[in-house]
């Protein structure tokens, strides 16, 4: 009987360990339904608190929880300091994982070991010498909850109840400047506006022992500390960007574990996450491939069929087809089916319906890809346009920016990895007024600065765009000399020689003004790079004078003391003129009948550059030359289009060879490009190239269920797999017979909903059915979004998740669309549509 009881105990146990979290072979804590991450993902110092950090915890499939270290501040923000992982450890023997963190700034040292316990983890904080005295009071352990999944849920604070806050309206109080932690090289995000002070928010609650969404089992969690004070806070007080931050201080004087906190999420019992069922939300034509990827947890089991509805006009319902469900196989966190229904061509409506999972509707239908670049030529281009008054209907979406334009920048760092060397290169001493650059150029992203690179690639994309499509479109009213513009409103010019030319406008501007490029213009202060909302309102619009108070107005009301002018770096670099130059030369082609003085001024300033840049990059070392090089390829044939000059056909043929052997894949593209100025022996030494490059499109089919170049860097991938779908839709339009037409449908079908994590459109596009509601614009404090805007998409987080939130627009490598980024897209999507009609 005692033996039986034994092993009944026994039993007992082992079940109650299967329901444990468990220390996994990725290196994190697991149990169904929870994953307590640490620091498979450190602070990298790329932008600083990119809020991918430290402890986190995906619970029931989604990210909620990061954050988790010790860290200076209440709540911080991003260019507060974060601290460096300088070890870690995994002991499998104890269930633990241990963490070395250090300050620099601070010569400050710590430690967090978190161990398993049953269902709940132990965070310990450890410290071998007390806490610096500049930190005591403020150096703590923090631990970061995503607000959208945790607002209006409610909380227990030690029995005393709330709900956390849709809004933030919490306390704050302020503090001496003298006693803020240094941030990031010492700039400052904020503008204590002359009182030397800085604000610091109160906590919400303070307590020992917190539970979080009792109401939603997906998201309750529960947190107890005996020795250590618990106190909530609402990061949004400071930026809109913060997250609830639950956190203890660290104990003035003290070593050895110093902070134990118990921290329970909860897991629905065999939680399996629901089929996320891949489609394009676009919709399909009738010719084309239709294949759903369907995404499914592990312990999930395979259909084995799906079917096709049709909504019938009639608004019944009926099976248009039913088909086998087939497996592809694991894909880092889950599993991978397909279900073809390709052979439905009849054009309507219809949903998917896997097992319980159905989707959305969406059209088969000849006419889905018409409008997929409108949104984004209307709408989200000319938002950007710099230096411009933007209307729209009844909505103004900027005033005329930066009117009092910019100075020379000094010697400087800067926050948006930009640097002035101690030189200027220019004739102008630093913060001296540059004449004639607040005109043209577009916004650079969810950021208001001028990246010359960018705006360079801007008008290329444009001019390929209008040199093979020529778009006559007309709905955007531009006028230069009003500087004002309306969206809808045609003009008789086509929108996009007005984009070639207010590109150009500031990029001739830097060139005659500065003599060579500035590598940006942008904010001199981080108080106002952080700006959200009119861009008009980040500068005051007068001159700086610093003889003036700050924030003194003149006599005349021309100038203030306020220094939020924005500067322009002007450390010269060669081969940025030489792109410029390459650049130019195309635009002054395409803009003559049109604007033919700004298309003499750029060919005046192509001429120029190119001589200077030429003889600088042979004066500079061979390291720099060989870097120029890279770049040769590419700039020749440009060359040569804007041109028509021998030289650079023949620097072209005597490189483009061996750089296709080299790698045929990154050089495909510009093989391609220069088709159209080659005779028909150029394409067949082309032909066996291509065939290589379709080997590897053909292998991406067994990388991973989606058939595309899937990136896992801190950006994700968006921009690779639309630069593939461009190449690809090349090269079927020149050897329709090596890269079938059914390939350039992958990259459509990955855009609009065919991924992991979710099904919605990452454009934020005309004629999806279902696009993301979110975006990473300017308006991004809005939870909303800038119409024809392409997020980058599925950012990975090591070491299997890939994540798209669709619902805190605030990750700028998720969903922060970029001018160079969505100047590439219409030309993906023109070239796409090019396809698809030519069989009408
Ligand atoms: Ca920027
Ligand atoms: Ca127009
Ligand atoms: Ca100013």
């Amino acid at each position: 009987m005692r033996h039986l009881f034994s092993l009944l105990l026994l039993i007992a146990v082992n079940i109650v360990h299967a329901q444990d979290l468990q220390l996994n072979d990725l290196e994190y804590f697991e149990r169904q339904g929870v994953n307590v991450l640490v620091f498979s993902n450190s602070f990298n110092g790329g932008f600083n608190d990119e809020k991918n950090s430290g402890i986190e915890i995906i619970h029931h499939g989604v990210r909620t929880v990061q954050g988790g270290a010790v860290r200076l501040n209440n709540t911080p923000e991003q260019w507060d300091l974060v601290p460096k992982m300088t070890s870690r450890k995994v002991n499998r023997e104890d269930g633990s994982i241990e963490v070395g963190m250090r300050y620099d700034d601070y010569d400050f040292d710590s430690r967090v070991v978190v161990t398993a316990k049953g269902k709940a983890v132990e965070i310990a904080v450890w410290l071998d010498k007390p806490v610096p005295e500049k930190l005591a009071g403020d150096a703590g352990f923090n631990l970061e909850f995503l607000p959208s999944q945790y607002w209006l849920k409610t909380f227990s604070m030690d029995g005393r109840l709330g709900r956390l806050p849709r809004y933030a309206t919490s306390q704050t109080v302020t503090r001496p400047n003298s006693e803020k932690p240094r941030q990031f090289k010492g700039f400052k995000t904020y503008d204590d506006r002359g009182t030397d002070r800085f604000v610091d928010p109160l906590p919400i609650e303070t307590g020992h022992s917190l539970i979080l969404a009792s109401d939603a089992p997906e998201r309750m969690i529960r947190i107890s500390s005996e020795d250590n004070e618990l106190r909530l806070y609402d990061g949004r007080m400071l930026a809109q960007n913060g997250w609830f931050v639950l956190r203890s201080v660290l104990p003035k004087g003290k070593t050895g574990k110093v902070i134990t906190w118990t921290v329970e999420p909860h897991a629905i019992p065999n939680w399996i996450r629901e089929p996320n069922i891949g489609f394009s939300q676009v919709g399909y034509r009738p010719d084309q491939p239709k294949v759903a990827v369907i995404e499914l947890d592990k312990k999930d089991k395979p259909e084995s069929n799906a079917t096709l509805m049709r909504i019938n006009e009639d608004g019944t319902i009926s099976e248009a087809f039913r088909g086998g469900i087939k497996e592809w196989g694991a894909y880092f966190k889950y599993n991978y089916v397909k279900f073809d229904f390709s052979s439905v061509k009849q054009p309507g409506v219809y949903y998917i319906q896997y097992g319980d999972t159905k989707t959305n509707d969406f059209l088969i239908d000849e006419h889905v890809y018409d409008k997929i670049t409108d949104a984004t030529t209307d709408v989200w281009v000319p938002i950007h346009m710099n230096h411009m008054y933007v209307t729209e209907g009844y909505r103004t979406w900027h005033g005329e920016p930066f009117k009092e334009g910019y100075l020379q920048a000094p010697e400087s760092d800067h926050f948006d990895l930009h640097r002035q060397g101690a030189s200027t290169d220019t004739k102008y001493k630093p913060l001296e007024l540059i004449p004639g650059l607040n005109v043209g150029g577009f916004f650079d992203a969810g950021d208001f600065d001028i990246e010359t690179g960018s705006n360079i690639s801007v008008v290329q994309n444009f001019i390929r765009t209008w040199e093979l499509f020529k778009p006559q479109r007309d709905e955007t009213f531009v006028s230069q000399q009003q500087r004002y513009v309306d969206l809808h409103r045609p003009d008789g010019v086509p929108d996009v020689l007005q984009f070639i030319e207010h590109g150009t406008l500031n990029l001739v501007a830097q060139a005659e003004q500065i003599g060579h490029m500035a590598s940006t213009l942008s904010n001199s202060v981080l108080d106002n790079y952080h700006h959200l909302g009119d861009a008009a309102s980040i500068t005051d619009g007068l001159h700086y004078d610093p003889s003036l108070k700050p924030y003194e107005v003149s006599a005349d009301g021309k100038s203030s003391g306020t220094p939020d002018d924005m500067w322009a770096f002007t450390t010269r670099n060669p081969s940025l003129d030489f792109q410029a130059a390459t650049m130019f030369a195309a635009a002054s082609r395409v803009l003559k009948g049109y604007n033919d003085d700004l298309a003499a001024r750029a060919l005046t300033q192509s001429k120029r550059l190119m001589a200077e840049a030429t003889e600088l990059m042979a004066n500079n070392n061979r390291r720099a030359q060989q870097r120029g090089r890279g770049s040769d390829l590419g700039t020749n044939l440009q060359l040569y289009a804007a041109t028509r000059e021998q030289q650079y056909l023949d620097n072209f043929n005597a490189q483009i060879w061996t750089a296709l052997d080299r790698n045929v894949n990154s050089t495909i593209q510009t093989a391609l490009d220069a088709i159209p100025f080659m005779d028909e022996a150029y394409r067949k030494r082309l032909r066996p190239y291509v065939q290589k490059y379709a080997v590897y499109v053909d292998s991406l089919g067994t990388q991973n269920p989606y058939g595309l170049p899937i990136g896992l860097g801190n950006w994700a991938g968006g921009g690779q797999v639309l630069s593939f779908g461009t190449t690809v839709c090349f090269a079927h339009i020149y050897f329709p017979d090596i890269i079938r037409r059914d390939v350039v449908f992958r990259t459509v079908d990955w855009l609009y909903g065919c991924h992991p994590y979710h099904n919605y459109s990452f454009v934020a596009v005309v004629g999806a059915a279902r696009p993301k509601q979110v975006f990473y614009g300017n308006n991004r404090a809005d939870f909303s979004f800038i119409p024809g805007n392409v997020a980058p998409g599925l950012l990975f987080r090591r070491p299997d998740h890939f994540e798209n939130y669709d619902d805190w627009p605030f990750l700028w490598g998720q969903n922060e669309g970029t001018i160079a980024g969505n100047t590439q897209y219409i030309i993906f999507g023109s070239a796409l549509k090019n396809i698809v009609n030519a069989n009408k």
